[in-house]
């Protein structure tokens, strides 16, 4: 109850951050975009994952204004690089269930991207397989308004829900993201290995771009590229950043 009471001060009192992890293609080494990862940093309890807050903010309803706060400073922070003379690369935000919800998710974004100033097309929006499966006709009327203004979504932690073949096939989206749970096995465990296999076949079978998370060995790396699997996000790579650290170590 107290944290979830603290959180409703926590954009105000400036106690949020991003992180952005890079994302690469193996065979040219050069990041190809980022993902924005959220940090809470608790003036008592330090440093709270995610994990352990996003749940409280998705009960309270105050995920949603925490979400918008990400999409604006993500935003903001491409536009940054851009001016900076970097690549323009595009921005990955995570979208909850409850906030994919709201009736005005749509017309709330383009707001942002409109005050922000950022080309839609570099926008991505991550949504987690689980969170595509609620309410399945709502879900593809706003990805396709998303789609129509050309933000792009990714399923995230694909392979841990249930959609069908033919759910997926009906959303308008336009990258799976491998879980971190098959990658973390796949040079060890064979049906993880048949998993993903199975994963990146269906993917370019219904035109869809992947990319694989929790990359972490080179050996994971080798067999992603025999898989013909290129993109790829993890430890291995790099670990997410403040915006300043990425900056200097010129993954960006
Ligand atoms: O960065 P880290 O591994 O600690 O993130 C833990 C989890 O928190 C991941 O599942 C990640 O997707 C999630 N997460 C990070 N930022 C956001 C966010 O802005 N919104 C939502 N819904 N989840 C986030
Ligand atoms: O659920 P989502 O894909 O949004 O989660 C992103 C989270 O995964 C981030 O919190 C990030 O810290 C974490 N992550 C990114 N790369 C790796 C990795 O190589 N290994 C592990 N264990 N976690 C990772
Ligand atoms: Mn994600
Ligand atoms: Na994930």
């Amino acid at each position: 109850i107290r944290l979830e009471q603290e959180l409703e001060y926590a954009i105000e009192r400036n106690q949020l951050r991003l992180l952005y992890q890079p994302k690469f293609d193996i065979r040219s080494g050069l990041p190809i975009g980022y993902e924005a990862l959220i940090r809470w940093d608790h003036p008592e309890h330090g440093e709270i994952s995610p994990l352990r807050f996003i749940p409280l903010a998705e009960k309270s309803g105050m995920i949603v204004p925490i979400e918008q706060w990400v999409l604006r400073t993500a935003c903001l922070q491409a536009k940054r690089w851009q001016a900076g003379g970097r690549d323009p690369l595009p921005i990955a935000v995570n979208v909850s269930q409850v906030h994919l919800m709201k009736p005005d998710i749509y017309e709330s974004i383009l707001d942002t991207l409109e005050e922000t100033g950022l080309d839609p097309r570099l926008l991505e929006l991550e949504i987690t397989e689980s969170a595509m499966m609620h309410n399945e006709e709502h879900v593809i009327e706003i990805l396709d308004q998303l789609k129509g203004a050309g933000i792009s979504v990714s399923m995230d932690d694909f392979g841990t829900g249930y959609s069908s073949l033919s759910y997926l096939h009906s959303l308008p989206i336009s990258c799976l993201k491998i879980d971190r749970s098959f990658i973390r096995k796949i040079t060890t465990d064979k049906d993880s290995k048949a998993i993903a296999e199975m994963i990146i076949s269906m993917a370019r079978q219904l035109d869809l771009k992947i990319i694989a998370e929790g990359v972490e060995t080179s050996e994971q790396v080798a067999l992603l590229q025999e898989l013909q699997c290129y993109n790829v996000q993890g430890f291995y790579y790099s670990r997410p950043l403040p915006p300043e650290q990425l900056e200097r170590e010129q993954v960006s």
